[in-house]
């Protein structure tokens, strides 16, 4: 029986502060092994990592695939965030509370990895990941991307519409949720945080899976997804807080049940199952009205459905009281 402590300091905002993530940034440079006289040189808070981050593992058996063509259809609307940015600036709780996780999340075996799919599915399937990459329209679409913690990033994602792979799956009629799980490996330092309710899930419902803007990612600025950013395969949709965008998927399981997701599970007076963006509404512990673009100070507002209300308001015009209460949060 997993015993679950809720203690506030574990939450996302907690570790968002900018003076953690520079203190974690100078550590972690020390353990690497980079004198503390290269930031001091630089004057910077913002060392030099590409070098040392891995964008695009040579050995990974799709890299042949991209870059993949640009469905420009969806634009970001404002600069993009750096790779560099986006592939060490990470939020990743298998490999660690806190934002600097990239280097540990190379020890991520990524291959051999299978996604199953199961639930009220025609027939159980449990499939290669190479070969379901593989039979996936693969497109390239930007996207604004807001976690729930007030920062936000704006990347050029690769994969492909997740009504895709619903295809794939065969759901039955019945199924009214898909409910999604990451990895679970207990190498991973992350798991030895027990209180946490592992394995990471996530849940959307039908409608929201099949939106157009849904999108299963695998790579990112047109190359293979890297690990800390969710490899092999990870969900991204851009309306709702980043915690919904679920990293590093085994497993799909249809259901007439609602998923109760990780943080959901958690920490259910700050985190619902719908997690839609909205200014209006703040985080119990922080204002969501203004988001921090990360790579710069600048401090934006944040929009309703961070943007794309076109798109997805009208999946929430039909909802009981009860969720209508908790759509933003
Ligand atoms: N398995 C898993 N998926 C996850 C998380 C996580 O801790 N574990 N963090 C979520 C949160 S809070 C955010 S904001 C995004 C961050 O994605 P990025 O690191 O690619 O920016 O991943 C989401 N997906
Ligand atoms: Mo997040």
């Amino acid at each position: 029986m997993l015993i679950k402590r809720r203690r506030g300091w574990e939450l996302p905002e907690a570790a968002a502060t900018p003076e953690s993530v520079y203190l974690n940034r100078r550590q972690l440079l020390a353990a690497a092994g980079i004198g503390g006289a290269v930031l001091a040189a630089s004057g910077a808070t913002r060392p030099v990592l590409a070098q040392e981050v891995n964008y695009a593992p040579e050995d990974d058996p799709t890299a042949d695939l991209y870059p993949v063509p640009r469905n420009t259809a969806f634009e970001g609307g404002r600069p993009l965030t750096s790779y560099e940015e986006a592939a060490t600036y990470n939020n990743f709780y298998e490999y660690g509370s806190h934002k600097q996780i990239w280097g540990a999340a190379q020890d991520l075996q990524i291959r051999p990895w299978t996604v199953t799919f199961d639930g009220l599915v025609e027939e159980e399937q449990t499939v290669d990941i190479d070969t379901l990459i593989r039979a996936m329209p693969l497109e390239e679409r930007v996207y604004r991307h807001r976690c729930v913690e007030a920062w936000a990033m704006t990347v050029p994602w690769s994969g492909f519409q997740m009504s895709h792979l619903i295809d794939y799956a065969r759901p039955l009629s019945g199924a009214r949720y898909v409910r999604m799980e990451t990895f679970q490996d207990d190498e991973a330092p992350g798991f030895r945080q027990f209180w946490y309710p592992w394995p990471y899930v996530e849940g959307l419902t039908m409608e929201e899976a099949n939106n157009e803007l849904t999108f299963i990612v695998t790579g990112l600025y047109g190359h293979p997804v890297p690990k800390q950013n969710g490899a092999p395969l990870r969900l991204v949709t851009p309306w709702k807080y980043g915690f919904k965008s679920i990293k590093s998927l085994v497993r799909f399981t249809f259901t007439d049940e609602r998923p109760i997701g990780f943080w959901e599970e958690l920490q259910a007076s700050e985190y619902g199952f719908w997690a839609n963006v909205n200014p209006e509404v703040p985080h119990p512990r922080w204002s969501q009205a203004y988001e921090r673009l990360l790579g710069t100070d600048e401090r934006v507002p944040t929009q309703l459905y961070n943007g794309y209300g076109d798109y997805v308001a009208h999946m929430y015009t039909d909802v009981s009281p009860a969720d209508e209460a908790r759509l933003f949060m």
